[in-house]
């Protein structure tokens, strides 16, 4: 039987970055409302992948599972779009990133029935550590990349869940498996976590699509990554059109710094 995480939404936001530090991640409970949930799901079902981008578009046949894993969401939809800065997430990512911080990546990406395991894994470790120096309260490692996870269904067991193995953003060592545990929330939740976290997407072992919208956030200091490279993509003019003062900063509209 699994172990199913805490989920602890702390009201105060310094709270919420402190769970950052202490166990790699935080949670927001109704980051969406259940019509966005709804309205995001309607559009993944309707995106087509764009190659050049890295997308992956592929339809269930036998053997196969359904995959679509699509970057740039922000520039496909105002739905997705609107994700960039949802509150209760961007008060964290601004908290933990600065006040200059950006969006790295949106990928909207469903699952079907098939996925298999991924193995735990770290998404980014920028600085490795013997254990008992991060052990020591002086040393706390910045947070250089987070990515959000807002969960578009009603997460259990056969869907597959996010599986965290919560305060092994400062390990070296991969964890046990027994020492993992469920993220097992409600549809329009988040859970936003640093890349050194420990954790693994698990096998569809249902009958039903999984939808889950990521969205990463950097320092300024580390690249976009919005595929395709080399001057190839190119945001939607009406796009820009939408953005607010701050979600143009999230795209990297960003004032003159060092190196530009
Ligand atoms: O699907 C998930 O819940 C996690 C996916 C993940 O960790 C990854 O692709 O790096
Ligand atoms: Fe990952």
């Amino acid at each position: 039987m699994a172990s199913t995480a805490p989920l602890i939404h702390h009201s105060q936001i310094e709270d919420q970055i402190e769970a950052m530090h202490q166990i790699g991640y935080a949670y927001i409970p109704q980051a969406l409302t259940l019509e966005q949930v709804a309205e995001l799901k309607y559009q993944m079902d309707h995106l087509e992948g764009i190659p050049e981008s890295f997308d992956r578009d592929r339809a269930a046949q036998p053997g196969v599972f359904l995959e679509k894993h699509i970057n740039n969401a922000f520039n496909r939809d105002r739905s997705f779009f609107d994700c960039l800065d949802i509150k209760g997430v961007i008060e964290i990512a601004e908290g933990v990133h600065g006040s200059d911080c950006h969006v790295i990546g949106m990928t909207a990406w469903v699952t079907g029935p098939g996925r298999p395991d991924q193995t735990l894994h770290t998404d980014w470790k920028p600085v490795s550590l013997p254990d008992d120096i991060t052990a020591d309260p002086r040393v706390r490692i910045p947070i250089f990349i987070t990515t959000t996870h807002f969960y578009l269904n009603d997460m259990y067991e056969a869907l597959g869940p996010t599986k965290f193995v919560p305060g092994t953003h400062v390990k070296q060592n991969r964890p046990e498996p027994s020492e993992e545990l469920s993220i097992l929330c409600g549809a329009g939740d988040a859970v936003i976590f640093r890349s050194e976290v420990w954790h693994r997407g698990t096998a569809n072992t249902s009958n039903e699509n999984r939808y889950l919208l990521q969205v990463h956030y950097a320092q300024r200091m580390i690249t976009q990554k919005f595929p395709p490279y080399l001057n190839k993509f190119q945001f939607e003019p009406h796009v820009l059109d939408w953005a607010t003062d701050r979600q143009r900063r999230l795209l990297g509209g960003h004032q003159k710094g060092a190196y530009d």
